[in-house]
């Protein structure tokens, strides 16, 4: 939803006052990435208001006149004609007359047809050198998400920052931009921040002990393979990719409302999913049982369960199913927004309408069921959700403008992917009674020369252990999306991914291990001057737990967290009286649990991107809920088993339960004024849970 808003953003905006192509104007600002100034990413740049003109353009200005001048130019001269191409040729001319060439003035956010606007001096200085770096922006690795990756060499470290791949690549970064990265987070931030985002949990006080106190110079390497090896590894990443993969459980019928996502019993396809993160299965392999599990092992039921991918998207009308299948299943492995295309050729990217029904021929003879597992006859009270070819014989027919009413029956479509792509897709065999059609589509999308599987499962791996992405529109590569500022760090990723047969955990190691995400995460006035977005990653963002995550550490800290894995869903209201990892809960529209929702949970319909949103109700649940209260009175009590009456002890250890760290001097008094009251341990608890520290890795 909020993607189609923002497209049609674009158009009004546009059309309130002056139209340009959006191709065009997409293809400028992916063209000069941050150099383009938001003031001047405007159809103004090149057009008047005025009445539409051929083509449906409105009048240009002096600067729009120019690039349609030099079109003809070049068009003649039978050279390319992009707009970029034409941008470039005249970007020293000066089509206003004003002494400033085109491009110094929109790198200063002025118009480069309007004489009465011009830099000044202090502008005109400051623009050398950004024309400088601009230059050298256009030099660099370029971004071609639609040709197969090739391995970039890594750069050459300069210093002795730089100790793994990764580093080299952000190094760059940081000398262009003139960053100085901020030094090692220390070992207690360190610690706490590889756990959760590893495990979704905190060390243990014995934990952090043994961290502290280890020399060894793999001190931290070994906590790294300590967590990777955590069965918790798979349910925190698991419940990642459930984001992506749009994990729902069966919500029932809803009296007249119709809520028919998923199917019951699809809670295995949950488990696989743990499981299959738990074992490093490849990520390559991962899809293709998601995609085609009952083709390529029909008889078992262990690979079945991951078809739940499909049965996620089973609704009452086979339309909006289909069209979530082929839509979801782009967004979600190709990050393009294939979706665009199904009532027309797609505005910005090179895939036809008759490729996006040619994709959905690939999903049309599939519908889901459920088998009968082994001890339980009836399906009702247990069984196994799983998709499978019902109609082999369907014929996929073009909606003309998108109309299910309107097939265009003379022309029947095969199976098939947008060419543009640059892969044939694979020949078609049947297995038994099923088409073979998506083994077939399966194979293509995990073919290691697919441009774009690997680049998107990497940034979205990425985007969980830094909080932002490379490529920030983590759905759409395509030309409405927005370019990544490391292309080149994003393309060797996404080729060690596939080289390392698609085994996520040496990723996750390389990551955490790297001194990018060893940074500490404090401020630095100097380098947010130079780089306020942090996005050449001069120090580590830092970033509120998950919803999950917050529920799980209330608990876990409490020592009440029963790690029991995996089972049927269990009832979202039990929620503060059931203390196993939030994952397990159901998870559904209309049936979240009300403490995950507060904190953001996933949006069972569409989450490729968590938001992390800050309401006075958040508050209200650590402080006041039954959960928290409960809670707290445990674990002061289980504190006090340690320090017995001895309050500056309980304060130590409360603050490094809970926040990692010990109280500051100042602290440390106004919790022992705070404590001075009889029966207060509980209290100062709830208080900490409460402390924006409690919900913030650093
Ligand atoms: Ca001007």
């Amino acid at each position: 939803m909020i993607r189609l808003l923002v497209a049609f953003a674009v158009v009004m905006v546009g059309s309130a006052t002056v139209f340009a192509k959006p191709i065009h104007k997409q293809a400028l600002a992916l063209h000069m990435g941050p150099y383009l100034l938001a003031k001047v990413n405007d159809c103004r740049l090149c057009h008047v208001p005025g009445d539409t003109g051929p083509n449906d353009d409105k009048p240009h200005n002096a600067f729009g006149e120019r690039l349609e001048e030099a079109r003809k130019e070049l068009k003649k001269a039978g050279k390319p004609f992009d707009i970029t191409v034409r941008f470039e040729m005249i970007a020293d001319e000066d089509a206003d007359g004003d002494g400033v060439p085109n491009l110094l003035e929109i790198l200063t956010g002025h118009s480069p047809a309007d004489a009465k606007d011009k830099p000044n001096a202090a502008e005109l200085t400051a623009a050398a050198k950004t024309l400088g770096k601009y230059r050298r922006f256009l030099a660099s690795y370029p971004w071609r998400p639609f040709e197969p990756v090739k391995r970039p060499a890594v750069p050459m470290a300069s210093g002795a920052w730089a100790e793994n791949p990764i580093d080299a690549f952000i190094a760059v970064g940081h000398r262009e931009h003139e960053l100085v990265p901020r030094p090692e987070a220390d070992k207690r931030t360190l610690l706490r921040r590889v756990s959760f985002d590893l495990i979704g949990l905190p060390p243990t006080p014995e934990e952090l002990q043994v961290f502290l106190t280890d020399k060894s110079p793999d001190a931290y390497a070994k906590v790294v393979d300590r967590l990777l090896a955590s069965p918790r590894y798979g349910e925190r990443w698991g419940r990642h990719w459930m984001d992506v993969w749009r994990y729902s459980d069966w919500a029932g019928w809803t009296d007249g409302k119709d809520i028919r996502d998923s199917q019951p019993h699809v809670w295995r396809w949950r488990d696989w999913i743990v499981e299959s993160a738990n074992a490093d299965k490849g990520y390559d392999r991962m899809a293709r049982e998601m995609l085609a599990g009952d083709e390529i092992a029909p008889e078992d039921p262990k690979t079945l369960r991951a078809t739940g991918y499909l049965v996620r998207n089973f609704k009452s009308s086979r339309e909006k199913w289909m069209t979530d299948v082929v839509d979801h299943t782009f967004l979600a492995f190709q990050g393009l927004t294939l979706g665009c295309a199904r009532c027309h050729d797609h505005l910005y990217d090179p895939i036809k309408q008759t490729e996006y029904y040619q994709v959905r021929a690939v999903f049309d003879p599939h519908k889901v069921r459920i088998d009968a597992v082994p001890g339980e006859a009836d399906t009702k009270k247990d069984g196994l959700a799983r998709a499978f070819d019902a109609d082999p014989k369907v014929v996929t027919y073009l909606y003309e403008r998108g109309d299910e009413r309107n097939p265009d029956k003379a022309h029947p479509l095969s199976a098939g992917i947008p060419q543009s792509l640059g892969l044939k897709f694979p020949d078609v065999k049947a297995v038994g009674k099923s088409t073979g059609r998506r083994t077939a589509f399966a194979n293509w999308l995990t073919d290691a020369k697919n441009p774009l599987t690997a680049r998107v499962a990497v940034n979205h791996i990425w985007l969980r252990h830094f909080g932002q992405a490379l490529v920030p529109s983590v759905f759409d590569f395509g030309k409405n999306g927005r370019r990544p500022m490391q292309p080149d760090l994003l393309d060797w990723l996404a080729s060690e991914f596939v080289e390392r047969g698609w085994s996520m955990k040496p990723i996750h190691k390389l990551i955490v291990t790297s001194r990018t995400y060893r940074m500490s995460s404090t401020p630095d006035a100097r380098n947010a001057s130079l780089d306020r977005d942090n996005i050449y990653y001069w120090r580590m963002p830092p970033r509120r737990l998950e919803a999950e995550t917050v529920r799980d550490h209330v608990l876990y800290v409490a020592g009440k967290l029963d790690v029991t894995m995996g089972g049927p869903d269990i009832d979202h209201a039990l929620g503060l009286t059931v203390f196993r990892r939030s994952m397990y809960f159901r998870h559904a529209h209309e049936k979240q649990m009300e403490y995950l929702k507060l904190f953001d949970a996933a949006n069972t319909s569409e989450c490729y991107q968590r938001k992390e949103s800050i309401i006075p109700q958040q508050a209200l649940a650590l402080a006041n809920s039954e959960l928290s209260t409960a809670m707290a009175k445990l674990l002061s009590q289980r504190i006090a088993k340690d320090v017995g009456s001895d309050q500056p002890k309980f304060v130590t250890a409360a603050f490094e339960q809970l926040l990692g760290r010990p109280p500051t001097a100042t602290e440390a008094i106004e919790c022992a004024a705070f404590l001075s009251q009889p029966d207060r341990r509980a209290g100062l608890i709830l208080v900490l849970f409460n402390h924006h520290e409690f919900v913030t890795v650093r």
